[in-house]
């Protein structure tokens, strides 16, 4: 009996070093590979400026794992704030050179959740201050995808008082430089479903253009840019717009007001004058930093499209027209100056297919965009040209300019594949009934403090340019 227990036990013994053994091995294998397959972590970030609260991500990313950076694009960047300063090629290949990156993969929108079901990564790095703000949402999407393998959210704390908006707000002072400024147009209008732009017709107006925003469904949304208008810039100065006011008399008040500010501004150029004169045009635009120049297929005295009778406005031939934008495109010294090809054959009413006869032809010419002008009072005819041309092989981005038909909503608009909307006269037109009223009621009251309780305070008009 003695004996057989103790066989028991010899056994139980053997077995038991067996498994001890045998685990051990499994568990040291299950480490090496582990060990062998590196754990991945996931940094999301726009990285325009950077700065040390970036660095400070990447390095902590770094001690977790694999640093995976999802580059948000600037279509994903523009679907929430102004689009970044540098494309995305340029904030990929600073990125690709910091020593914690291992990967920069492009983030198509400002949600992480494709990207992390691709790359399953262990583990997601981002600064605590999304817990709060537009990103609250983003963050709370993430943290039940990571889940599903049993990833973790890394979130160091936010380092304060420095964000590229911050930065970037010091150096609005700092104004871009004319290249930076002419590709921006371009670069806006293939991140963003449509770009909106503001007639400015002085510096003063440029700034309100340049810093006014309004947030909407937690997002910021501003003007990409200004319409140099030649009817805002001609009656400003008591003129009519017929053309009196000199090219050179509005570049040098464009170059004012390019002095003091950074967004994109396109060229009003009527019919762009005579095509021997359009090399010192161009040559001056592009000095200025301008992104764009508008031209209208009209010949003869000029007249606003917007009168009524527009019986003796005739429109130039379309091959003559089309030869306008070839000198155009060959004479730019940017490949980012847009040339925008007006066309006025709704205004003198000559109908759609003759529109779309033009569009083609201006598109063959090099054109990189077509603006449908029409002064009827719905958007039915510019909707009936994008519906038409649509179809065409030559089919360029659209541009319409909603005066008459202002009911129209930009929704509407990027429907119909409108890319850019100009919003041509609407400060000057608030501006103008304003000072009338002002004037009348110091006439009428024989002092100016009935006009006080209109106007900007004393206090807010010395201080509204900086003096620093
Ligand atoms: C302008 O603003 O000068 C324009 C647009 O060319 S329109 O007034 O509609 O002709
Ligand atoms: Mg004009």
């Amino acid at each position: 009996m003695e004996i057989q227990k103790l066989i028991y036990f010899h056994i139980l013994k053997k077995t038991y070093r067996y498994l001890v053994n045998l685990s051990l091995k499994v568990i040291g294998l299950i480490t090496i590979i582990r060990i062998m397959k590196k754990k991945i972590a996931y940094v999301g970030m726009s990285a325009d400026i950077l700065h040390k609260g970036h660095i400070n991500i990447l390095k902590t990313a770094s001690r977790y794992g694999e640093v995976y950076v999802g580059l948000l694009t600037d279509q994903a960047i523009a679907s929430y704030k102004n689009i970044p300063y540098l494309d995305y090629e340029k904030r990929k290949i600073i990125l690709e050179n910091i020593k914690y990156v291992k990967k920069v993969v492009p983030q198509l929108t400002l949600d992480y959740v494709e990207n992390l079901n691709l790359i399953k990564p262990d583990y997601v790095v981002h600064g605590d201050d999304w817990k709060i703000g537009i990103q609250k949402e983003t963050r709370k999407r993430v943290i039940n995808t990571i889940k599903k393998w049993s990833g973790k959210l890394i979130e160091p704390k936010y380092t304060e008082k420095i964000s590229s908006t911050l930065i970037k707000k010091e150096m609005s002072n700092l104004i871009t430089s004319p290249e930076n400024r002419i590709s921006r147009l371009k670069r806006l209008m293939s991140s963003k479903d449509i770009v909106k732009i503001l007639e400015s017709h002085n510096p003063l107006t440029g700034l309100i253009i340049e810093k006014i925003n309004v947030k909407k469904n937690k997002k910021t949304i501003e003007f990409d840019g200004m319409w140099s208008s030649s009817l805002t810039d001609s009656a400003t100065r008591g003129l009519p717009d017929n053309s009196s006011l000199s090219f050179s008399a509005r570049i040098s008040s464009l170059n004012d007001m390019m002095d003091v500010t950074s967004k994109p501004v396109v060229f009003d150029a009527d019919n762009g004058g005579q095509i021997e004169h359009l090399p010192f045009l161009i040559r001056s635009l592009e000095r200025s930093g301008a992104s764009a120049i508008i031209m209208e297929d009209k010949v003869g005295l000029k007249k606003n499209s917007l009168f009524k009778n527009q019986k003796d406005t005739k429109q130039d031939k379309p091959e003559l027209f089309a030869k306008k934008i070839k000198k155009i495109c060959d004479l730019r010294q940017s490949k980012d100056f847009m040339v925008i090809a007006r066309i006025e054959s709704f205004i003198i009413g000559k109908g759609l297919t003759d529109a779309i006869k033009r569009a083609d032809i201006y598109s063959k010419a090099g054109a990189d965009a077509i603006l449908i002008h029409s002064k009827e009072k719905t958007p039915a005819e510019i909707f009936s040209f994008a519906k038409e041309f649509k179809k065409s092989k030559n089919f360029i981005p659209l541009v319409c300019v909603p005066s008459t038909y202002s009911k129209v909503k930009e929704d509407d608009l990027i429907k119909h594949g409108f890319k850019l909307v100009i919003y041509a006269n609407q400060l000057l037109r608030a501006a103008y009934p304003a000072m009338q009223e002002t004037a009348r009621t110091i006439l009428k009251n024989q002092r100016a403090f009935e006009a006080d309780k209109k106007i900007i305070p004393i206090n807010e008009i010395i201080n509204l340019i900086k003096n620093d």
